[in-house]
């Protein structure tokens, strides 16, 4: 059997990653702050021996439009980082990845935290590392609106910078060492001074217990991949077709060679989001009625905010998309919707429907051998190192894919049977940091 094994992630969201998973029959309505069901998710996620947790982050409402807002279900949902303190102690091996913005928070505030989680969990911790492209999110902290891309990704590069070595400033055992309480010779300050922060001190939190907490990063863009190739172990992305993931695979990998990095201290996983049932047929009347439940005006306003043009509702939905000028949000995503409407000739109506599922990434129906010989073609294919699967309704989308298609992976020896280490780190099987 192959030692080359998928890594997965279980993308958390309240109802489900379906726009209207919320009104679906089997949805749990107020799922988004409900701990009761994050416990229950992590904890199925945990059976199916999946590497981590995975939660998406805003800080911010989602919708402007309060009637939108009405229906979306999209605005209720924990602080990523207080939720996984919450499933640290209700889980044992999975990994805890949070999402946090580099625009609205500061280094060493951030370090910290992640730090306490990781201690937490006993080394489970990763950060998804994002620089937030809501214009709603802005609106919260800055009165000058969205800061423009490249300024954020440049307050990125700094605050990634000041983060690892506040990781770093702690040595293995520099604590109840050697008949003290700290070994000062294990403790190195931190000394950063640049041009958007300043940090003189050293992390007050023993060194992880997985070298340093995992850094995930989520970016698209030409100076997103780089940031990654620089800082990141794993890699969240989105592509629709097999060839737009392949590309996006090489692009990233060979740019970790300037880096003095190997092709394999990242991990690259697309987002997935499966409907899986015994039959072909099954699983499309499931995601037929998930999409009846999708009223038109949400589809559209949805599509319109990762496109972030204001409205949509000026042009005819059942003509083409218009035009759309390059955006200061999430460029990636822009791209990837303009492509797929020119690719498939899609109105803006079936353009919104399809997005509706899952905001852009690859959506699979069918059977688990269907959805396994999909995932492993483009395993096999050098498109991806495994996957973030986004069900499109909780619990029983995840419950579905671990009792059907994990058991079918691990069948043809695409993903593991057990856990194999300790923390996320060992699990990822990427390179721990140089010890301190
Ligand atoms: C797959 C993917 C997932 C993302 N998830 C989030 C998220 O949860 N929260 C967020 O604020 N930004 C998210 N972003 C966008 C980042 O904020 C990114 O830093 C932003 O500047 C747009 O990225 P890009 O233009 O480099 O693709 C995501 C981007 C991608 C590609």
């Amino acid at each position: 059997m192959s030692d080359h094994k998928m890594r997965l992630g279980a993308f958390l969201m309240a109802g489900g990653h379906h726009i209207s998973s919320w009104r679906h029959p089997d949805a749990y309505a107020p799922a988004g702050t409900s701990i009761e069901h994050f416990i229950e998710l992590a904890q199925i996620a945990e059976r199916g021996k999946f590497d981590m947790l995975f939660v998406e982050d805003a800080a911010a409402i989602r919708e402007r439009n309060p009637d939108m807002a009405s229906q979306a279900a999209r605005s209720t949902m924990f602080e990523p980082l207080s939720l996984l303190a919450a499933l640290a102690v209700n889980t044992s091996h999975i990994g805890l990845v949070a999402t946090a913005s580099t625009t609205y928070n500061e280094p060493y505030g951030l370090a910290r935290t992640f730090a306490a989680i990781d201690q937490l969990s006993g080394g489970r911790a990763g950060w998804n590392l994002v620089t937030s492209a809501s214009e709603l999110e802005a609106e919260n902290f800055a009165s000058s609106g969205l800061r423009p891309h490249s300024e954020r990704y440049e307050r990125a590069e700094e605050f990634a910078d000041a983060a690892l070595a506040l990781w770093d400033s702690v040595e293995d055992g520099a604590y109840l060492a050697g008949g003290q309480f700290a070994d000062p010779a294990r403790l190195h300050p931190v000394h950063h001074k640049g041009k958007h922060f300043t940090v003189d001190g050293i992390l007050e939190s023993p060194r992880s217990p997985q070298g340093r907490p995992i850094m995930v990063q989520a970016g698209a863009s030409d100076v997103g991949k780089e940031l990654a190739a620089r800082t990141a172990d794993v890699v969240f992305a989105a592509s629709q077709t097999i060839g737009e993931a392949r590309a996006y695979y090489a692009d990233v990998k060979q740019r970790l060679v300037k880096y003095g990095r190997q092709p394999d201290d990242i991990k690259i996983l697309p987002g997935i989001s499966p409907i899986v049932a015994e039959t072909e047929s099954e699983a499309r009347a499931k995601y037929q009625a998930l999409q009846e439940l999708i009223p038109d005006a949400v589809g559209v306003a949805l599509l319109a905010s990762y496109l972030s043009i204001g409205d949509l509702s000026a042009h005819p939905i059942d003509g083409p998309l218009p035009d759309i000028p390059q955006t200061q949000a999430m460029q990636s995503r822009q791209q990837l919707i303009v492509d797929l409407g020119k690719r498939e000739n899609l109105s803006i109506r079936d353009l919104a429907r399809n997005f509706a599922g899952a905001r852009g990434h690859w959506q699979v129906f069918g059977t688990p051998a269907q959805i396994a010989d999909a995932m492993e073609e483009r395993f096999l294919a050098g498109a991806a190192d495994g996957f973030n699967v986004m069900a499109p309704l909780f619990p029983s989308g995840l419950e579905d894919f671990v009792a059907m298609v994990i058991p079918e992976l691990q069948r043809r020896g695409l993903f593991r049977t057990e856990y194999e280490g300790r923390t996320l780190r060992e699990n990822l099987g990427v390179g721990a940091p140089a010890k301190r």
